[in-house]
């Protein structure tokens, strides 16, 4: 029997090395993992979890040799990670090989954004261009004022990009951190109002649900932009939707959602959103690499060697 299994949507290119490294059993999801038999769970030694459902202390419960959860992503709030340590099972995630893609994702929705580049695309694809004349004047981005909300890895990489394109950068993160002269801001109503485009680097999780809160969405103002790359949970999403449909701010560029991939029907009518189907890390490269991660700290456990990423 196999002491690994693999749970979450692999795809094609994913499957072989799983199979192959470590004769690794695949499974869709938890619910599938949770009704194997006994006697294969109590084989599994470590578990390559990818997906955004959650995997918590009923689900570990069920697998008694389990010792390491290693994590497809850097954010793993969808893993119980409390619960985890409790039972000596360690978890890994995928942190660094994904920066530059949700970043640069970032940043493209930023100038999407503010140049219309959807709106200004329909107008040729509907013929406008040359029957009603030139687009209308849109937005600079260079040199505006940015905030960044959480100031981690990711949006280290955020405010490194946005400072090449001579803006004014300002961030709230848990403490104040060495950039090159940014503005920190302890409070995030502070940071809102200083801006006028406002990336969201959080770290999900409970600590940081609905941090972006109405108030910090209502100081962002109605030339306001909502730039989120984190988690869907760290919006009040009901706030940010009134907010879009109100045009108490001017947009956002959203990568994530609350309950997605069915995401909330009323973002779908708004022609002020650059709605992206939670791609950040998203390309050939970038999931190549982190496929490779988490299938070395898999090995790692296996052999009995230190871990690469362990977070607890
Ligand atoms: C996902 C992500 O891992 O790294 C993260 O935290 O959100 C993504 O890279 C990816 O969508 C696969 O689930």
């Amino acid at each position: 029997m196999t002491a690994t299994l693999a749970i979450g949507p692999y795809n094609a290119s994913e499957r072989p090395a799983l199979e192959e490294t470590f004769q690794a059993h695949i499974v869709a999801n938890a619910t599938e993992a949770c009704g194997l038999e006994a006697a294969t769970r109590a084989e599994i030694k470590a578990i390559a979890y990818k997906g955004h459902l959650p995997f918590g202390a009923a689900e570990m419960d069920l697998f008694p040799n389990l010792g390491v959860i290693a994590n497809y992503g850097v954010g793993y709030d969808a893993i119980d990670v409390a619960a985890a340590s409790a039972r000596s099972i360690k978890v890994t995630n995928t942190p660094d090989v994904l920066n530059d893609d949700v970043a640069d994702l970032a940043i493209a929705m930023w100038i999407s954004q503010g140049r219309e580049m959807r709106q200004a695309e329909a107008w040729v694809r509907d013929g406008n261009w040359a029957t009603k004349g030139d687009y209308r004047l849109n937005r600079k981005v260079s040199a505006s004022k940015v905030g960044v909300m959480g100031m981690g890895r990711i949006g280290r990489d955020i405010a490194d990009r946005l400072a090449a394109f001579k803006t004014e950068v300002h961030y709230h993160s848990r403490s104040e951190k060495q950039t090159p002269g940014w503005t920190y801001h302890a409070d995030p109503v502070s940071l809102a109002k200083a801006v006028d485009f406002l990336f969201v680097a959080l770290v999900g999780g409970a600590a940081t649900q609905n941090y972006v809160s109405k108030e910090v969405i209502a100081a962002l103002g109605p030339r306001g932009v909502l730039i989120n790359i984190s988690r869907g949970s760290t919006v009040d999403e009901e706030a940010l939707l009134d907010a879009l449909e109100n045009g108490t701010i001017a947009g956002a560029g959203l990568d994530v959602f609350v309950g997605e991939p069915k995401i909330n029907p009323r973002f779908l009518t708004l022609d002020n959103v650059v709605l992206q189907p939670h791609q950040g890390s998203g390309t050939v490269e970038t999931r190549a690499a982190m496929a490779k991660l988490q299938r070395d700290n898999v090995g790692a456990h296996l052999a009995g060697t230190a871990l690469l990423t362990p977070v607890n």
